[in-house]
């Protein structure tokens, strides 16, 4: 794989070939233009961003990549390397209602920019081709790369003039009313104002971000993904159940969001909460506490020094909030016994990856054990691999 000017690693080689051969046989004609989204690890804050909350994700070195030509017609056509099945629209008939499966993802994507006030009646149809290496159900934010690769390129085609802020909203927006999800802004923003070597900190009310240096290289400091390959579904089940306990709790309690919460209201909310709501506010105020806590002593002491915040977050996840998995236990434990700085499940939970701050020298050995685990306990076999934080959606050369 090669890297841009900041070094930041390109799609691979395979995956723009792949693109522009699928594009020409499904089209008959070259594409005009290239687009890429990364996925994303988010390093600590989980479901904190739809109570207003922190996050701290950043992209990694995987990616959707899209191919696309503009048409002399109002029609949209979507077709992909995931699925045979190729989509027509026109531009004129584009709703929530007339979307649906695979193509609810780049279609809603630009239905939302519609719905953020984009004028789509003066604009003219593409046909488009997707790819990716991102893994679907891994939590790795495969999703949120297709709105944002979808909405980032028709954002410059059409020339609507969104920030990426606001593109990641559309993004949101679209996963939210077209797929059905009920989720937050973290992966759209992290997929589209990620930097290289960094991770994003975004305060989930007033969408100010910030990029913080993770500076993992002068610490010989990686991280690990182990994807259990135990599959996760947001649009049903146990996030919006998640999500509803943390209204639930706001409301209850006489806040907005959980974001208006400190420690300070612990003690009062245990006594106003039933015992499981009273976890899943817990595990809220103390994560956006850990995310403030974990960029503090990143700048004032280095990586090396932020794995117990790590390990609290996942020990909280998996006892407080319970969105874990045995299978994501099993991985964190395991990178912790070989030599893990600190590790958690990352994502929405109830399957996924799981992700570990460690030594280069102790990848391999990682990855070793963590197959032998997984076999020893009976388990499908995960896949284990380093992950770069890199930059997030661009253009790319053609
Ligand atoms: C999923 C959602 F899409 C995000 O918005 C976020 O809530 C995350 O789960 C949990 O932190 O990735």
């Amino acid at each position: 794989t090669s890297a841009t000017p900041s070094g930041s690693p390109l799609p691979s080689d395979e995956l723009l070939t792949a693109v522009v051969a699928g594009f020409e046989e499904r089209y008959g004609q070259a594409p005009t233009s290239l687009w890429a989204a990364p996925g994303r690890v988010n390093f600590i804050g989980e479901h904190t961003d739809y109570n207003d909350g922190f996050v701290l994700p950043f992209a990694i070195d995987k990616h959707t990549v899209m191919a696309v030509r503009e048409r002399g017609d109002r029609m949209l056509r979507v077709a992909s390397s995931f699925t045979d099945e190729q989509v027509e629209i026109s531009l004129d008939q584009l709703a929530p209602d007339t979307i649906s499966g695979w193509s609810a993802y780049p279609l809603g994507a630009i239905w939302a920019a519609g719905a953020f006030g984009a004028d789509l009646e003066r604009v003219q149809g593409i046909e488009l081709y997707l790819v990716s290496d991102i893994p679907v159900g891994a939590g790795l934010s495969s999703s949120a790369a297709l709105e944002s690769v979808v909405a980032l390129a028709v954002n410059e085609l059409w020339g609507l003039g969104f920030d990426r802020q606001t593109l990641a909203k559309i993004g949101q927006r679209s996963e939210n009313e077209v797929v059905g999800a009920p989720t937050g802004i973290m992966d759209q923003s992290a997929v589209l104002l990620s930097k290289p070597d960094s991770a994003v900190l975004l305060d989930c009310r007033s969408l100010d971000s910030s990029v913080v240096p993770l500076g993992l290289h002068d610490e010989e400091l990686t991280i690990v993904v182990t994807d259990t390959r135990v599959e996760h579904e947001h649009a049903t089940g146990g996030y919006a159940a998640r999500r509803a306990s943390c209204e639930k709790g706001a409301a209850v309690l006489g806040v907005t969001t959980l974001r208006d919460l400190s420690r300070d209201d612990l003690a009062r909310a245990e006594q106003l909460l039933d015992d499981e709501t009273f976890r899943r506010v817990r595990h809220v105020i103390t994560e956006n506490e850990r995310v403030l806590e974990l960029v503090k002593t990143l700048r004032a002491s280095g990586a090396g020094a932020v794995g117990e915040l790590l390990d609290a977050s996942h020990t909280s996840m998996r006892d407080d909030f319970e969105i874990s998995v045995p299978e994501l236990d099993l991985a964190v434990e395991v990178a912790r016994v070989h030599g893990a700085v600190g590790a958690r499940m990352t994502g929405g939970g109830f399957g996924g990856s799981a992700i570990a701050l460690i030594h280069r020298s102790r990848v391999e050995s990682l990855r070793e054990a963590q197959l032998a685990a997984f076999a020893a306990a009976g388990y499908v076999t995960p896949v284990v691999f380093e992950v770069t934080p890199s930059d997030g959606a661009s253009r790319l050369p053609l």
